[in-house]
């Protein structure tokens, strides 16, 4: 039990969330190692979403509400983390749920499957129970996706996801959005837009950018994505890390 008042409460509390996860089969053995090493650049950005972070969670909500078969891509950690904010934000933008592990198991498919229904998902895509396709370039198990969901999607949402697949769903002419901490990542580099957040805040902000800006019109969210660079935005975001050691040693 965590004392509400603890400075670092939403901190340990995520980190609980990914060891029972992990004791409950939802999580991969690798998913705590991946959730560690997140939490050193979340202390980097000083455990909040950045102004820059807010700007491309905008441009990301903005591609999001223009796509025709927006996907979001669920793993271990993010249905250990945000399994109910995923199911209100595909709702809100009408979006597929599919599940699309890289430490494929059927048993982890199943559980995750559940924790997804549980949450109020009515339909979830990538189970065994499907036809998968396999997209080329990617020799393991997440490049078997749903026909009807990643196989055919214009825009993804992929949280925590590795380079391969993401270099990949790029060149197969995908707009890919990541969620990464690490700005330095092969994913954050080859994505069409990079979230540098926590997943645990990006998904909820994400939510309040879709339900503003579903009110603008075609043009005006064209224009928020044309205004949108992906370089600069990663550039901006390594400095608030590196300008987070400078404070500290004036310290
Ligand atoms: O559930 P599976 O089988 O699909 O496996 C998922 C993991 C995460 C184990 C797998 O995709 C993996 O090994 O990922 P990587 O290559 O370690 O990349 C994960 C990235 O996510 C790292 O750059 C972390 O910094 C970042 N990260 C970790 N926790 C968070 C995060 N980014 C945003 N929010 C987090 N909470």
């Amino acid at each position: 039990m965590i004392p509400k008042d603890h400075p670092r409460y939403k901190s340990l509390l995520s980190r609980h969330k990914v060891v029972d996860a992990y004791k409950n089969g939802i999580l991969a053995d690798a998913g705590m190692i991946a959730h560690g090493r997140g939490e050193a650049f979340d202390y980097l950005i000083g455990e909040k979403t950045t102004k820059t972070a807010e700007k491309t969670i905008e441009a990301a909500a903005a591609s999001l509400i223009l796509a025709k078969n927006p996907v979001l891509s669920v793993n271990g950690n993010t249905a250990a983390l945000v399994p109910e904010d995923i199911v209100k934000l595909a709702d809100i933008l009408d979006a597929k749920i599919e599940i699309n592990l890289f430490y494929r198991t059927p048993q982890r498919v199943k559980t995750i499957l559940k924790v997804l229904k549980e949450a109020g998902a009515k339909e979830v895509l990538g189970t065994d129970k499907e036809n998968l396709e396999h997209i080329e370039g990617i020799n393991h198990p997440r490049g078997d996706v749903s026909p009807e969901g990643i196989f055919n999607a214009d825009v993804i949402l992929v949280p925590l996801e590795d380079g391969d697949r993401t270099e990949a769903l790029v060149s197969s002419g995908k707009f890919v959005i990541a969620v990464d901490l690490n700005p330095l990542s092969r994913t954050s580099k080859t994505a069409s837009i990079t979230i540098v957040d926590n997943i645990v805040r990006t998904i909820p902000c994400l939510i309040e950018k879709v339900e503003k800006l579903k009110k603008y019109d075609k043009d005006e969210l064209k224009k928020l994505i044309e205004n949108f660079n992906n370089n600069i935005n990663l550039r901006d975001s390594l400095k608030t890390m590196l300008s987070s050691i400078e404070d500290f040693e004036k310290f």
